[in-house]
């Protein structure tokens, strides 16, 4: 059974509150956790113990329940142990999960000493240091199989929270279609790592993936192909209300992005009348970008973005919905700008704030307005309205781009990233007039033109996304590739017990 890597070496732990972990001496790691928590400090004494007496202790507090039910399920397959859930204070051998008033955020405390272990913070927070606990165990706890063993944690002290509020994954489900439980293992990947968005890009010139029941045609004809001429397909509410569900227990935020005005055919096939050309486009299954558009002034595309925004809004528990706004080749200037100001009033009126890549900064935005920059440093444009930035530059953030010239899979055009590639960047200091404070945090997207299932979407996912997740959790002074490159090599016998796809990067000692 493979052992969790545990080199041990005692993190320096610096002044009050501004812990981190100490950058380990080659070769020596304090713990093999990524993203790496903002304070560790390994201490003295025997481990914690997981055994047939072992229980989950909880307070009256439904979510911390849904979690400890989760954490309980997740020991149970590997270890067989009987792991009841408890209400109360909780005896010796327990594992406590304490929702914190004081707490804010994601915050969360990790004791864990040779009698008890006790995750204390906000609900999300208790998520969280769930995660942080789940990789302080062997990889073998994430089997199914019933594996003997033992399951040990170190004692130590963890202080964590994140860096920046907005750490994401765009999945295109348009240019392929993923379904429900395709969507679902991508949600697994991001909770493992406390990746907290899930952005899903629901419609594109190659396909639409929403049903809208004032517009059956969307998704009925708009769904019906995707690159290369394949089934596609499309979620129903119920479908997209289950996805939702499932992330929210994981204290991920579906963000749904309907790509507007561009990137549009699919739409343009169902509703042809809100073409300016008002010609029926043919399906289409290439992957050729930037030439479609809804029809800037006519009134009738408006009514059906109306449509739109508010059946998405009223499935979407989150705060936002995307309308993409990305290489509109068709429109002047002023057209554009008049369309995203607009859009932007259509948003607002469903009580959501809008989103939109970079370009949408040409326009008079929102301060509640989030820019994705993603390949110019256009959107430095939206900071004089006091919009902030989701940070997802190519050249860093694009996971979809190939490792090497080697890989098979992703394409190639911002340049290729391997895995130190999307590690070594700081997002504060990355654009020039982007300051910390101007950015919510980052998000890695995952462009399906060549990615037909989940598995080829992981193998360009990891071990990329877990850098990114990293690059949006930990403080920037508790970030050193060397230290993450030997925490991460320590992550491939866990994939290999959850059945999860990776690229074998030779940067990696695995
Ligand atoms: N740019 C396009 C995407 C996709 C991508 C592939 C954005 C915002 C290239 N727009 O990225 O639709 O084709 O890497």
């Amino acid at each position: 059974m493979a052992a969790g890597i545990l080199l041990v070496s005692i993190a320096v732990t610096g002044s009050a509150g501004a812990q981190s972990t100490a950058a380990p001496a080659a070769g020596a790691m304090a713990h093999s956790i990524v993203p790496a928590p903002a304070s560790l400090t390994m201490n003295a004494g025997a481990p914690f113990r997981l055994d047939s007496t072992s229980s989950i202790v909880v307070d009256n507090n439904a979510e911390a329940a849904r979690t400890a039910e989760m954490l309980a399920a997740l020991l149970r397959s590997s270890t067989g142990y009987a792991i009841p859930v408890l209400t109360g204070s909780g005896k010796a051998g327990a594992i406590a999960l304490r929702v914190s008033a004081a707490a804010t955020g994601e915050e969360y405390q990790l004791s864990v000493t040779r009698d008890s272990v006790r995750i204390s913070g906000t609900a999300a927070g208790i998520f969280r240091g769930m995660q942080t606990l789940r990789q302080l165990l062997p990889p073998a706890i994430e089997s199914d199989m019933l594996l003997g063993g033992t399951w040990t944690i170190p004692a130590l002290t963890i202080d964590d929270r994140p860096r920046f509020s907005w750490r994401g994954a765009m999945l295109d489900v348009s240019r392929h279609f993923f379904t429900v439980d395709e969507v679902k293992q991508f949600i697994d990947l991001l909770a493992l790592y406390k990746l907290n968005v899930l952005h899903l890009h629901l419609s594109d010139d190659q396909g639409w993936r929403i049903e809208i029941k004032s517009r059956p045609r969307l998704a009925a004809m708009g769904g019906a192909t995707q690159v290369g001429g394949g089934p596609g397909g499309f979620y129903t509410q119920a479908d997209y209300a289950e996805i939702v569900r499932y992330a929210r227990e994981r204290y991920v935020t579906i963000v749904p992005e309907i790509d507007m005005p561009a990137h549009s055919n699919a739409a343009l096939v169902a509703y042809p009348e809100l073409s300016c050309s008002r010609r029926a486009p043919a399906l289409y299954t290439g992957t050729e970008v930037g030439w479609s558009a809804l029809c800037h002034d006519n009134e009738q595309t408006y009514a059906l973005i109306d449509d739109v925004v508010r059946e998405l809004a009223a499935i979407t528990p989150g705060p936002y919905i995307h309308i993409g706004g990305d290489e509109v080749e068709v429109l002047t200037h002023d057209e554009y700008v008049r369309f995203v100001e607009r859009v932007q009033d259509i948003v607002a009126r469903h009580g959501k704030q809008m989103i939109g890549w970079e370009e949408i900064a040409k326009a008079r935005l929102r301060s509640t307005t989030l820019v994705q920059p993603w390949k110019g440093d256009s959107g430095v444009l939206a900071l004089k309205y006091g919009a902030k930035l989701i940070m997802s530059p190519a050249k860093r953030a694009y996971l979809d781009m190939k490792y090497t010239n080697a890989t098979e899979l992703g394409l190639a055009w911002a340049g290729l990233i391997e895995v130190a590639d999307a590690y070594n960047w700081d997002p504060a200091t990355f654009q020039a007039g982007v300051t910390e404070r101007d950015i919510v945090g980052v998000e890695g997207p995952i462009w399906s033109e060549t990615l037909r299932n989940i598995t080829a979407v992981q193998y360009l996912a990891i071990p990329r996304l877990p850098a990114l997740a990293e690059v949006g959790w930990t403080p920037q002074s508790g970030r050193q590739w060397e230290s993450f490159r030997l925490r991460i090599a320590a992550h491939a016998p866990r994939w290999n017990y959850l059945g999860v796809n990776y690229y074998r990067s030779p940067q990696i000692p695995w």
